[in-house]
């Protein structure tokens, strides 16, 4: 009885000596970015991973979100750079904001390459999706997971938009990537690029006529309030969303806790895919019938329409083919053409 207390007290000072020496390594709170706000199915996502990493590994880790990409002051191209070198700890990010430093990123928003969620779900669950995880950890982050922010559709304050002809000189909002530029200057339009911060209020102020951006960013930012009120459903490019962690933040952890901290992630980005689809498949267009409510016209385009938009921007998707790599170019296309329905 004596020598079991003795060794249980030999024990207990162990684990008391160990405990302070791993709460030295692990901050107490760790800042995990995202671009809009948790009220978004993207935020959603980031809020999922933070409880359940957060109930798994008893408060050890214990993040916290930051919406609005407010730590590089909204900037979100230099995302990226700031979660490498550790201004950001954790993130949830979109393919399009990372491109610049990862240019096979690139591969989402070439137009019109994906036309239908199987065809998503063939490229990130995949080999495209590990070799893409590869780029992404060369380039100096460690990937676990992909969500998905969603297709990204066309509106605008002044006309309906049914062929590229209805786009001539509309000056439109895009997102960072040059190869945004090249689509909507094929399309005949005016792009410009700037971040979703800037967006909101040029839009409000009609800066600008028109943006585009996945339906829950549409109704989740109101934008039927600030004129945008003609919509098309083009699905041209979708942007996935992906869960990673800086490095050195990464390798300060346990070896179980990181399991930990990947399992969430996949669990949590499971669980984003589902409610960034919600309302808005084919199945449940809910989404669709409430935005139609606020007396916006939602355009679906047909065959020919939808074909004439594939010509106009061909000579793009051509180009940067060869920019993001053709061999993985390639095999997307090979994944997509495989792909269960
Ligand atoms: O800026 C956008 O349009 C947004 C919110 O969709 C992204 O961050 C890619």
């Amino acid at each position: 009885m004596k020598f079991r207390t003795l060794i249980g007290a030999a024990l207990c000072a162990a684990f008391a000596a160990m405990a302070p020496a791993q709460a030295q390594n692990y901050k107490s709170e760790y800042k995990l970015s995202i671009v809009v706000g948790t009220s978004f199915p993207w935020g959603q996502g980031a809020e999922i991973w933070s409880k359940l990493v957060r109930e798994r590994t008893d408060g050890r880790i214990n993040i916290k979100v930051y919406p609005g990409t407010s730590l590089v002051q909204g900037d979100q191209t230099r995302e990226f750079t700031a979660i490498r070198q550790g201004v950001i700890d954790m993130a949830v990010g979109s393919t399009i904001n990372w491109s610049p430093q990862v240019k096979q990123l690139n591969l989402f928003s070439l137009p019109f390459l994906m036309p239908d969620y199987a065809a998503i779900d063939a490229l990130v669950q995949g080999e495209v999706g590990k070799e893409m995880f590869k780029y992404i950890e060369k380039a100096g982050v460690v990937p676990l997971a992909w969500g998905e922010n969603g297709y990204r559709q066309l509106s605008n304050s002044k006309h309906e938009i049914k062929r590229p002809e209805d786009m001539k000189g509309l000056k439109l909002r895009v997102v960072g990537s040059p190869l945004y530029i090249d689509t909507f200057t094929a399309l005949g339009a005016n792009p410009t690029q700037m971040s979703w911060a800037d967006a909101q209020p040029a839009l409000a102020s009609g800066a600008v006529d028109g943006q585009e951006n996945p339906l829950s960013i549409y109704t989740g930012s109101k934008l039927y309030t600030v004129g945008q009120k003609y919509l098309t459903l083009w699905n041209y490019v979708a942007d996935p969303l992906i869960f990673v962690v800086n490095r050195e933040v990464w390798n300060s952890w346990s070896e179980k806790d990181r399991e930990i901290v990947r399992q969430a992630a996949l669990d949590a980005g499971k669980q984003e895919i589902v409610i960034a689809r919600k309302g808005v498949t084919p199945e449940d267009p809910s989404l669709l019938k409430e935005i139609a409510g606020h007396g916006v016209t939602v355009t679906e385009l047909s065959k020919a329409d939808h074909e004439a938009f594939v010509a106009a921007t061909k000579p793009v998707y051509d180009k940067w083919k060869k920019q993001i790599g053709e061999d993985l170019v390639s095999k997307a296309e090979k994944a997509i053409a495989a792909r269960k329905q």
